[in-house]
């Protein structure tokens, strides 16, 4: 078989770049090794900067987007029960929407399989090789059966788990880590949201997310540790601290209901540079990884293949490679931004177990500042509602 862009990987950003290059033309194949039915039911990220939203529009696979989508004007933070909130809209006149990253992923690909793309699932046996010449190939297996690829370009969208980051050899990549003391405990459940908006708590117990992915369905997190054992959190227990982790007012309007889904994620940053060796560029999860407190992964993903699909375009165009060359630098200096965001509300917000009490007041006079000084608020909704994708 013969692409253009062969991409490995059908999350967010492997998806979006195929929507993104049919569009400039340029024809792609995407090899994913789960099934259709697994990665559309994967529950991850849920909030889609302004700009994801209309970049959505613009491919035409808003249509649901629009209509399910919550668009919220702001957050909510509490500090140990004291709810504030940050305006989005008069801070900085832009919003987020809620919206699942399975539905996104529903969406990206019934978009892309009616435009006659293609998408091979369930495949085995991933490789990718030839990186330095002019035809790198992606090689895999399908039902047993050896397949290959040659392509002109490879896009490694395979997560942070896949194979096209460890094929680079370990002397050309530089890799930038923090481990976090936290972990989240996430449910789903079958019950209205305990208000319009998001509300990120912290309080001398930990913090608490309470989000959502409709009117009548529940996003919940709570801070555990990293290595928590899921068994020790019957549904009731979890009701229960979601309860202490909000003040009295909100705590009596948080309603239960059946919980389906469970899980805990370890929280970490982590980034490579450079993302590009050879004809293979990365992007997304497969080059960096940021905790989920500043909702920036899927978002990051996705603007990391809008600025690739926009080389690859200025490639075909006029055979210019200086795009492709800026790729890498393109790219990291909008996830350092991101990294730096994710980590300051992540520190913001955790209850650390190593923490002085000294840290602990400072932590609490930075909750204070963020939430009462308009130029804190402002700069932490910048970043929230995304920054700019140019
Ligand atoms: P993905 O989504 O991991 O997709 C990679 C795909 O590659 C496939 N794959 C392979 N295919 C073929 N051959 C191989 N050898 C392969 N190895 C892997 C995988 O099966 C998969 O389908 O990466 P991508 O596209 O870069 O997207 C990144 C996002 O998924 C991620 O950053 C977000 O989910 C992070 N995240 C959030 N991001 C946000 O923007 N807003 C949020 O509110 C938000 N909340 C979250 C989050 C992540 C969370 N968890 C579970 C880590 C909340 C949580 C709890
Ligand atoms: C979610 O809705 O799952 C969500 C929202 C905001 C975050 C992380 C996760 O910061």
């Amino acid at each position: 078989m013969r692409t253009q862009v062969g991409i490995v990987g059908a999350g967010p950003a492997g998806l979006m770049l195929s929507l993104l290059l049919h569009r400039a033309g340029i024809s792609s194949v995407i090899i994913e090794n789960r099934s259709r039915a697994y990665v559309e039911a994967r529950v991850r990220a849920g909030v889609l900067e302004h700009w994801t939203t209309e970049l959505m529009n613009e491919l035409g696979v808003g249509d649901r987007l629009r209509k399910e989508g919550l668009v919220h004007e702001g957050i909510d933070i509490g500090i140990n029960g004291e709810r504030r909130r940050i305006d989005f809209k008069a801070l900085v006149n832009k919003t987020i929407t809620i919206y699942g990253q399975q539905e996104v992923v529903k969406d990206l690909i019934a978009a892309r399989l009616a435009q006659g793309g293609e998408i091979v699932f369930e495949v085995t046996d991933t490789a990718v090789d030839r990186l330095d010449g002019e035809r790198p190939v992606i090689r895999y297996k399908k039902n047993g059966e050896p397949f290959e690829i040659e392509c002109d370009f490879i896009a490694g969208c395979d997560g942070f788990h896949g194979i096209c980051r460890p094929t680079i050899p370990a002397s050309v990549l530089n890799e930038f880590d923090r481990i976090y003391p936290y972990g989240w405990l996430g449910i789903l459940s079958e019950s209205q949201p305990v208000s319009h908006e998001l509300i990120y708590s912290h309080t001398d117990r930990g913090f608490a997310l309470f989000t959502m992915r409709s009117n009548s369905v529940s996003r919940l997190y709570l801070q555990v540790d990293p290595d928590e054992d899921i068994n020790k959190w019957p549904d009731e227990e979890i009701w229960k601290e979601l309860k202490r982790r909000i003040g009295p007012e909100t705590a009596a309007k948080l309603q239960t209901g059946r919980v389906f889904e469970k899980g805990i994620t370890a929280m970490r940053s982590f980034v490579v540079e450079p993302m590009q060796f050879g004809r293979l560029f990365l992007a997304g999860d497969a080059a960096h990884i940021v905790p989920p407190t500043g909702a920036k992964g899927m978002n990051l993903a996705i603007a990391d293949v809008l600025f690739l699909s926009r080389a690859l375009d200025a490639f075909y165009k006029n055979k210019s490679t200086a795009q492709l060359d800026g790729y890498t630098a393109k790219c990291l200096n909008r996830i350092w931004k991101a990294q730096r965001f994710s980590y300051f509300m992540t520190t913001m917000l955790h209850l650390n177990p190593n923490d002085s009490e000294f840290d602990h007041k400072r932590q609490i006079a930075e909750l204070d500042y963020v939430t009462s000084s308009k130029a804190a608020s402002t700069a932490l909704a910048e970043n929230y509602v995304g920054l700019p994708v140019d």
